[in-house]
Parts: C-alpha cells; structure tokens; sequence
C-alpha cells in the first residue's frame, strides 16, 4: 500500500507553481516588477492571469501595467464597472461589459492581433464580444512590467486611488493569440505544458517592492 502511494507520487508530474502575489493593502508604494522572457516587441498577444480582489468595481483598479519611458504601451484595468485595454495611451481604451471582479478568483485574458486589431477579454474561459483596436499597431520594448501600481512615469508617480488589493497568480504572456480550446484548459488547468513565452508563471521571475506577500497556496 505504502508502495503504491510512493510510486503514485513518483509518476505525478510535477506540480504547478501555486505561489500567488497577495497585495494586503492599497498604497503607493507596493508593487511587482515582473522580468519578461523576451522583449515585448509584440504584433500579437495574450496575456492571461487569475485575480481575486473585493475592491468596487466602479474603482479605477490597475490589473498589468507596462510602461516605457513616455507611454503606457500596454495596460489593463478594472474601472467605471467595465475592463479595458490601452496601447500606447492612456485614455484611448478598448472597453468590456462584463462581470465584476470578486473574492473568487476570477480567470482573465485579454487576446489582441495587430493585423486584424481583434481584441477580446476572456472571463474564466468565455470569450467578450470582439472589437477592433489599434489595427496595425505594435506593442514596444524597452518597458517595464508592474502589478500592483499604475505608473505614470517610468517606475514612479503611483497613485493610492489606482492601486490594487488582493491577489494575483497563474500570470502568463505569449506573443500570439492563443485559442478558445487553450484558453480554457489554462482556466481550468488542464494542460501544464501551456507556459507563456513571454511570462510564464512556472518560471517567473520578478522582485517584490513594499508590502507584497508570495504566498506559497492554492488561490
Ligand atoms: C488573498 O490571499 C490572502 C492570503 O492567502 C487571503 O488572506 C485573502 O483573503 C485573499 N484575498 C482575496 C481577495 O482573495
Ligand atoms: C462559459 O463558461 C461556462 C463555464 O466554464 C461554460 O459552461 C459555458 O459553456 C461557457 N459559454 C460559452 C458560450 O462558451
Ligand atoms: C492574426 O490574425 C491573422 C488573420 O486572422 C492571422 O493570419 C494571424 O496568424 C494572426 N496572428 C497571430 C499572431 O495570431
Ligand atoms: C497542451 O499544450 C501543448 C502546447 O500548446 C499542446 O501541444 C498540447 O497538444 C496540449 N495538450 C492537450 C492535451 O491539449
Ligand atoms: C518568496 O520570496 C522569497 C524571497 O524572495 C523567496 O525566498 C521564497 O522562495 C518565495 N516563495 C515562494 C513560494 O515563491
Ligand atoms: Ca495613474
């Protein structure tokens, strides 16, 4: 019995990479700077995360954040109850009607191709309506990647009012639009070879600023 059980355990293949980013309060001042795999020289993407928070959704809430030295090339939020997507701008946005964040984590994507300008917000597997945004733009390098503040500057000018609060896990980046089937195995984490090449979760390196908590559990 004891055998079968260790055995069992040597077959399992290795775990997934359950630590989570607990942001316990608002600020200015926490955040996680997260260190891409390439540079974020994207015609196409998809970046997905799991997030839980029980901030009101009519607040203007910062999900991702990548900012070069003059723009805000690519960043997401949580604002005025709907979600939005700004390239290289930071009042132009793609905006989506769809459920609010909460408490229970919430599994979101956001899905852009240049050529067609195809956007879309993935919740917990499903699909937004598509709009087109920013066609036959590109995204540049030369950023920084934040979670937790929206920076106004590079790496600075953050602001209490637009921090986030609660928890984020399963970050992951490509620089292609993935597919409904794949998006829905990373909902219901169903495929461990589906990494980002971009950031990948398993791998992810970052450094912690402020009061940010790497919880090693399951969300
Ligand atoms: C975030 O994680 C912490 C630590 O596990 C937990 O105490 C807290 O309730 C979580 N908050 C949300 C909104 O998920
Ligand atoms: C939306 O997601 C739910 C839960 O995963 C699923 O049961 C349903 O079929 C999905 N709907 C569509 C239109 O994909
Ligand atoms: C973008 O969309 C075009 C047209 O549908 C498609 O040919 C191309 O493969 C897509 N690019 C990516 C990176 O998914
Ligand atoms: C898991 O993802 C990999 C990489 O995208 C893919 O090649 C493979 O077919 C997927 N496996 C299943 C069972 O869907
Ligand atoms: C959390 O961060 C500390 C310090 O960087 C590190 O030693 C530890 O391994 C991390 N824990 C997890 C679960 O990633
Ligand atoms: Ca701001």
């Amino acid at each position: 019995m004891k055998l079968a059980i260790i055995t069992l355990l040597l077959l399992l293949p290795p775990a997934y990479n359950s630590k989570k980013f607990f942001f316990p309060e608002t600020s200015d001042t926490s955040f996680v700077r997260l260190t891409p795999k390439k540079p974020l020289n994207l015609q196409a993407f998809t970046l997905c995360m799991r997030i839980s928070t029980e901030l009101d959704n009519q607040r203007e809430t910062i999900l991702f954040a990548y900012r070069a030295q003059y723009f805000d090339e690519l960043n997401v939020w949580q604002e005025n109850g709907k979600f939005t997507l700004y390239l290289r701008s930071s009042s132009d946005g793609a905006l989506f009607s769809l459920p609010s964040l909460s408490s229970v984590p919430t599994h979101l994507c956001v899905t852009w191709n240049s050529s067609t300008g195809a956007t879309a917000f993935w919740m917990n597997g499903n699909s937004s309506v598509q709009t087109i945004y920013r066609q036959g733009q590109s995204v540049n390098p030369a950023g920084a990647i934040i979670l937790g503040q929206d920076p106004d500057s590079y790496l600075g000018d953050f602001n209490i009012y637009q921090s986030f609060l609660g928890n984020i896990t399963d970050v992951h980046m490509w620089d292609s639009v993935l597919s409904a089937g794949q998006i829905e195995q990373l909902y219901k984490k169903q495929n461990n070879s589906l990494s980002g090449n971009v950031l990948d979760w398993n791998s992810l390196v970052y450094k912690i600023y402020g009061n940010v908590i790497n919880v090693s559990a399951d969300v």
